[in-house]
């Protein structure tokens, strides 16, 4: 049975049997899309070529050094079924195609950039609110175009991708969830081609049983840390004391993983740079001209503003601090900086270095420090590609 079948069928049977609970949970929930086309650069390229199409496809970043140095950007579901994989070299790929015909090509950013645009037009067409979050993928808030209720939202979610496969022939995968964090999971369970729908009455169960590097924000590092504290599995995280992880990772990433098991993720989909400003602002243990201290809070300040800027893939440009001093009197002084930045080595050394010219500027003691980013930079993927880690070997 489809996965959009379920969907219906579950919401039919348990209206019948408490028709109030289901409709407020319904109506209080957001629903949230995360359509992500399926392997995309190659997809891209059986567009421009259909006759490869039955053949395995890979689509290589050259590092120019020999004639076939270099990695797998992606490749098609062909390719796949011999092993080949994104990352790999391309050497290794060949290996495994070797007793077949298949095509190797380079990138062409520009093509891909191209039909992104037109795929973005149109998701953004079916959405309440919208957030592209790579070159190939995007969360659509349907929300209100479904009146709350995920049997449309399963409609809608078809007819996103029959819209995708009409305009333009391409093929994608769909999760529909009650938040970002469960759309994203629930399209990578089916693909290629998938629709998956969690209902939120569905989403412990749902999650418990994935391996913790499913959540997003769980890298291979963080993993390692939770094996150690006997954390390997969702429902592991859910059970775990939220102190102990707040302990472990920190009061924001423990939170964060806290609710995250839950199934809980509060983050709204918007369109980045929607916000033109991330600031936080707190008020010193005492009132102060020792730099020391003052640094000690706005590096936890920088801290949480750089975790806020990550989850949201924002790089920004300006950097500014906040300083009221004892009278309550209010300054401000900012660095725009070249280029955009999301290091936070550099967020702290500059916030550093205005308050430490500021200082100098007036006599009076600081009482609460703040730190803004602002002058945000919209990036295209949020996924690491390929091309920027590959350097000349
Ligand atoms: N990409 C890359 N290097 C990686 C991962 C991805 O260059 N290590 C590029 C090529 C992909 C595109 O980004 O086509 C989108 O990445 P996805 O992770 O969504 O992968 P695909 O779309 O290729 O495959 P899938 O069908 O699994 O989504
Ligand atoms: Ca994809
Ligand atoms: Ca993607």
């Amino acid at each position: 049975m489809q996965a959009r079948d379920r969907a219906i069928m579950l919401i039919r049977k348990h209206s019948e049997d408490n028709v109030f609970y289901l409709e407020v949970a319904i109506l209080q929930g957001r629903i949230v899309l995360l359509v992500d086309l399926d392997y995309f650069f190659a997809q891209c390229e059986e567009l421009r070529d259909p006759s490869i199409k039955d053949k395995p496809v890979v689509v290589c970043v050259y590092s120019g050094r020999s004639q076939d140095s270099g990695a797998v950007s992606t490749a098609n579901y062909i390719a796949r079924k011999y092993g080949v994989k994104s990352g790999m070299p391309i050497f290794q790929a060949k290996k495994k195609l070797e007793s077949v015909e298949a095509v190797f090509l380079p990138v062409d950013h520009v093509f891909y950039d191209q039909i992104s645009e037109k795929v973005m037009n149109i998701l953004r067409s079916h959405s309440d609110h919208f957030e592209q979050v790579g070159v190939d993928e995007a969360y659509l808030d349907v929300t209100q175009k479904a009146s709350g209720d995920f049997v449309k939202a399963s409609e809608l979610a078809q007819r996103v991708k029959d819209d995708l496969k009409a305009q333009l022939n391409l093929s994608c995968s769909v999760g529909v969830g009650p938040n970002k964090l469960v759309a994203k999971i629930a399209a990578d369970t089916q693909k290629p081609d998938g629709l998956t729908v969690i209902l939120p009455e569905q989403v412990r169960e749902f999650l418990s049983p994935l391996p913790v590097g499913r959540l997003i924000g769980v890298g291979t590092k963080t993993k390692e840390r939770m094996q150690t504290i006997g954390i390997s599995t969702v429902s592991d995280l859910a059970a775990c004391d939220v102190q102990k992880l707040i302990a472990v990772f920190g009061k924001t990433s423990g939170t964060y993983f806290h609710n995250a098991a839950l199934g809980i993720d509060n983050e709204p989909v918007q369109e980045k740079g929607e916000a033109e400003s991330i600031s936080k602002i707190a008020t010193l243990k005492q009132d102060t001209r020792d730099l020391n201290l003052i640094i000690e809070k706005t590096d936890q300040l920088c801290s949480e503003i750089h975790n806020t800027a990550q989850q949201q893939n924002i790089a920004y440009k300006t950097i500014g601090i906040i300083l009221i001093t004892t009278d309550l009197a209010l300054y401000t002084r900012s660095k725009t900086l070249e280029n955009s930045t999301r290091d936070i080595i550099a967020l702290k050394k500059i916030v550093k270095e205005l308050f430490e010219k500021l200082l100098n500027e007036t006599p009076l003691e600081a009482r609460r420090v703040g730190v803004k980013i602002s002058n945000f930079v919209k990036e295209k993927t949020s996924q690491r590609q390929l091309t920027s880690f590959i350097k000349p070997e």
